[in-house]
């Protein structure tokens, strides 16, 4: 079977570790960039060496010639672009937050569904390999029965240098990264109830909180603590570990700093080193999620040759976000929140 052909639109901050992800991926490659302003466009298209380049995604999808398309621009655009890959009968991947509201966020999926086409938000952080070690620990029984969990990242990182997008929005950090430590959340310890908020802002140069702590119940009883931070400033910065604790009826578990997991169980403690390696284009520290990139990248590549909903499809991600939407509502009310409620 031959390649699959792929179309990139966004040529920005993060893009560039999705074209390295696809230019190292088995099964795929980009054939086509896209981005509305030409200088990004030719960076891009010059470093990775596409000569099929457009500032249009009408144009981009007018001419065709691939099979999915890969939406790295910011949320503003999202449900405008994965509504145009509806029409067009292409299959989507779309960058996280997968919309500003619920409203956007379920006409997205409505629309691949209706198309028949594949659609996954490209939500990577449960595809770490600290992450992944966690859950196959878990999975063997080690630690028994799960009851409670904490899912934790707390850093001082300066993110708007990068992201300058990040300082201006009246969301910052549930939005941003608190979806990805509550998407770990749900692939760990199961889908959500009902979550109770507080959030803060500290760092007074920004619009949005920058700290926040969310309760959360899931289906099976499990009781969970998600917890971050862009204000917080520990002697050894920790950026991008997201950190775990999870206690279990036979014993606990802990994902530490520096990538140690500990396992104690029946007495005795294994400790293992979980770090991910870095890749040939990896910039430490942002090595943990820039492997993580190639691997959703390659699962998506699978699901779509076999015709499989991938993990964190458009449907899957609606239960995501509708966990970031539910603690907005409870911060700002101070009150529990069901999901129930905000996925209606
Ligand atoms: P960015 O602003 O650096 O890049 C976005 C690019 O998209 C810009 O070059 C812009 O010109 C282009 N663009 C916007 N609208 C367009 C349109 N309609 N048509 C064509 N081009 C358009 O942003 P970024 O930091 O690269 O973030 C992009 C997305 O990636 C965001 O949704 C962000 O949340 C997400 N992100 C994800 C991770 C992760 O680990 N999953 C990490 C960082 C950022
Ligand atoms: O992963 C992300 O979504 C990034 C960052 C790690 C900076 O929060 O925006």
């Amino acid at each position: 079977m031959g390649d699959l052909k792929g179309a990139l639109i966004g040529c920005g901050f993060f893009a560039v570790n999705q074209m390295h992800g696809w230019r190292d991926a088995e099964g795929a490659r980009i054939v086509a960039i896209c981005d509305c302003d030409p200088e990004r466009l030719k960076a891009v298209g010059d470093a990775f060496g596409i000569q099929r380049r457009y500032t249009s995604a009408e144009d981009l999808f007018a001419d065709g010639g691939f099979d999915f398309v890969d939406i790295a621009t910011t949320v503003r655009s999202h449900r405008g672009l994965v509504e145009m890959a509806a029409r067009h009968g292409v299959a989507t991947i779309c960058q996280k937050p997968i919309a500003p509201t619920m409203e956007d966020a379920k006409a997205m999926v409505s629309a691949c569904a209706k198309s028949g086409v594949a659609f996954m938000v490209h939500e990577n952080f449960r595809w770490q390999s600290p992450i992944r070690a966690v859950k196959a620990a878990i999975d063997s029984g080690a630690i028994g029965e799960v009851f409670w969990g904490r899912v934790s990242f707390r850093s001082g990182y300066d993110v708007f240098s990068g992201q300058p997008y990040l300082a201006t929005g009246k969301r910052f950090i549930i939005e941003d990264l608190g979806i990805h430590a509550l998407d770990v959340a749900r692939y760990i310890f199961g889908d959500a109830t009902a979550v109770t908020a507080r959030t803060r802002r500290v760092n007074p140069a920004i619009a949005g909180e920058d700290v926040a702590t969310m309760l959360l119940d899931h289906d099976g009883g499990i009781t969970s603590l998600v917890d971050c931070s862009y204000a917080t400033k520990l002697p050894v910065e920790p950026f991008p570990e997201t950190l775990m604790e999870v206690d279990g009826s036979k014993g606990t578990l802990r994902l530490t700093q520096g990538y140690h997991l500990a396992v104690h169980s029946k007495g005795a403690t294994k400790l293992t080193n979980v770090e991910p390696p870095a890749l040939s284009w990896a910039s430490p520290p942002w090595h943990n999620i820039q492997e993580s990139v190639a691997l959703i990248q390659q699962h998506w590549i699978e699901a779509l040759r076999a015709g499989r909903e991938p993990d964190t499809s458009g449907r899957d991600n609606l239960e995501t976000f509708a966990l970031v939407e539910a603690s907005y509502l409870s911060a700002a009310e101070g009150r529990t929140v069901s999901l129930a409620e905000v996925l209606g």
